[in-house]
């Protein structure tokens, strides 16, 4: 495609609502707690639906809510169809759901299929039961290798660290979990698992669910061979993945969502879903995005792209050609409760991270000014895009990583299975700041069950509320003039690229309407028109470093 190519936009109707959508991720655990146990609860978010609507979001998005041992962060589910006590219950879920949709907000919910947890009564029940038994054939449950079954079946690694198989006793089969130990994988061979998970799908729709977030959406089926990678150690640190994996992006998976895009299509209007697919291309991901199968993913190649403006106009831009050659909006995200906040990464010396690793973010010493200019300039440039965009929860505040949570605090599977060698995700899910101060700046009525940084009454809702140059008070800003602007709002005009060069790039929606982001280290000149928008101030007519403007020029 040529410097002025255009990537056309489908126009937003309101069944299409998701193809421009700007959705909140509600980290539940951390986004607010109503009963002063430390942990955030349904309570929490129903108390925050004013925040929410004020920031001008279209979506929430629920992590997993559901019975869970909480051995990781409640992706592990003991039960589908009920709320883990301490988040609530049922009504509540209900009445949160009817009070998101008074306020104009949709709700999509969080599913795990790809494992349960091992206190899941089907895992219960195939743990007590017979090799062979109908029980186990509903998990991957094998023989072990070795003169007395003592080795694990194959040399899967487990994405936490450590093999992917675990022993039942001293002398029983193995059961695989790509995760941890505490969530097996289920055999979506067995037509029990695809019958239940449908089912699973109806009773959170039927209790009003716009949509789901599928968790693991390229995992589900495995070479029934189960061939061992036979990777060496480097390739294993760096996940490198061979073409035919045996577990990941199998094109078995695809007719799974085919299914679920037939549940969801049957309700009025269509139930939507935005996959989780860590595959190695936009053009694979656009697999996953036939009108056949799901509405949309994530878009995890900008969140990895460095803070290089030819990088980060080229990714979008494949982003954009790949999704657009299957009708499929895409989905901007800058980060989520997997990654390091993007405040700490882009303030980093910039490399880009290992393909297949997205826990490899850049490492080094951190500049957080500086991660936070180009945060600030960062979100401009994705709510410019054409597509819908995901906000992680404390991103519109501009929160850092949390890099120095005590050792024995840390929870992430992660940190015990890889032999405390990686810290693992919870810097990224420390409770939210609301006030200036209090046991948990307003989190809760105690401490939270995470602790927050001493500075954090700085980076809280009500600290920044009042500040017109604060991150919240961008966010806002740009949201509001993203609904308002006929070249972005309800699906917008057109994009087309302007330039070309390394440091500095230019969009133009439709008529009228410039964006302009420069990752360089000299100011550059700004187009003719008038400044809307611009993260940091600007100079005359110029933008400086690490900045985005939003022009219009009509
Ligand atoms: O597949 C991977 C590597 O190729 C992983 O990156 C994987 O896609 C990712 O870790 C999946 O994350 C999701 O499922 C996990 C859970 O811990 C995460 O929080 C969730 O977002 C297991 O359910």
């Amino acid at each position: 495609m040529g410097p002025r190519s255009v990537v056309p936009v489908t126009q937003t109707q309101p069944a299409d609502w998701y193809r421009s959508a700007v959705t909140y991720q509600l980290y539940l655990r951390s986004f607010a707690d109503s009963d002063g146990d430390g942990l955030g609860d349904i309570g929490g978010i129903r108390s925050r639906l004013p925040y929410l609507t004020a920031l001008g979001v279209d979506a929430v998005w629920v992590n997993p809510w559901y019975p869970s041992p909480q051995a990781d962060g409640g992706y592990d589910v003991a039960d589908y169809r009920e709320i883990h006590p301490p988040f609530g219950d049922l009504a509540q879920a209900r009445a949160l759901i009817d009070e998101a949709h008074a306020a104009g907000l949709k709700v999509l919910l969080d599913i795990v299929p790809n494992h349960t947890s091992d206190e899941h009564p089907w895992f219960r029940a195939a743990r007590a039961a017979a090799p062979g038994s109908a029980e186990r054939a509903r998990y991957i449950f094998r023989p072990g290798t070795g003169e007395n079954g003592e080795l694990p079946p194959n040399d899967w690694q487990s994405v936490f660290g450590g093999s992917a198989w675990q022993r039942i006793g001293a002398s029983g089969e193995w059961y695989l979990h790509l995760f941890d130990p505490k969530q097996p994988d289920l055999n979506w061979d067995n037509p029990q698992v695809r019958a239940e998970f449908e089912s699973v799908l109806r009773f959170w729709f039927d209790l009003g669910a716009d949509g789901f977030r599928i968790d693991v959406a390229h995992g589900l089926i495995k070479d029934p061979e189960l061939p061992s990678l036979n990777l060496t150690d480097q390739q294993l640190l760096g996940r490198v993945r061979t073409a035919d994996h045996p577990y990941w992006d199998r094109p078995g998976v695809l007719e799974v969502w085919q299914e679920w895009r037939k549940v969801g299509d049957s309700y009025d209007p269509p139930k939507v879903f935005v996959a989780e697919a860590w595959v190695q291309s936009s053009a694979r991901l656009a697999e996953y995005l036939r009108p056949e199968r799901l509405h949309t993913a994530f878009d995890f190649e900008l969140m990895r792209s460095r803070w290089h403006a030819k990088e980060l106009r080229d990714t979008a831009r494949a982003s954009l050609e790949a999704h657009d050659s299957v009708g499929a909006p895409v989905m901007w995200t800058l980060s989520n409760h997997d990654v390091t906040r993007h405040v700490t990464r882009l303030g980093r010396p910039q490399r880009r991270s290992a393909d297949e690793d997205q826990h490899a973010w850049p490492e080094g010493e951190t500049d957080l000014l500086l991660g936070t200019r180009r945060a600030r300039a960062a979100i401009l440039y994705v709510l410019a895009l054409p597509g819908g965009v995901y906000l992680y929860q404390g991103e519109e505040l501009g929160l850092p990583e949390v890099e120095d949570l005590p050792e024995e605090l840390l929870q992430d599977p992660t940190w015990e299975r890889s032999g405390h060698t990686q810290r693992g995700r919870d810097g990224c899910r420390v409770p939210i700041p609301w006030t200036r101060s209090g046991p948990s700046f307003g989190f809760g009525d105690a401490a939270g069950w995470l602790p927050q940084p001493a500075g954090w009454g700085d980076l809280s809702v009500e600290a920044e509320d009042a500040d017109h140059g604060s991150m919240l008070s961008l966010y806002r800003t740009a949201l509001r003039l993203r609904r308002e602007l006929p070249q972005l709002g309800a699906g917008g005009g057109p994009l087309v690229w302007t330039g070309e060069e390394d440091q500095v790039l230019g969009l133009t929606r439709g008529q009228g309407f410039i964006c302009l982001l420069n990752t360089g280290e000299v100011a550059v000149p700004l187009p003719p028109g008038r400044v809307v928008l611009s993260s940091s101030p600007t100079e005359g007519a110029l933008l400086p470093p690490d900045a985005a403007a939003w022009i219009v020029t009509d």
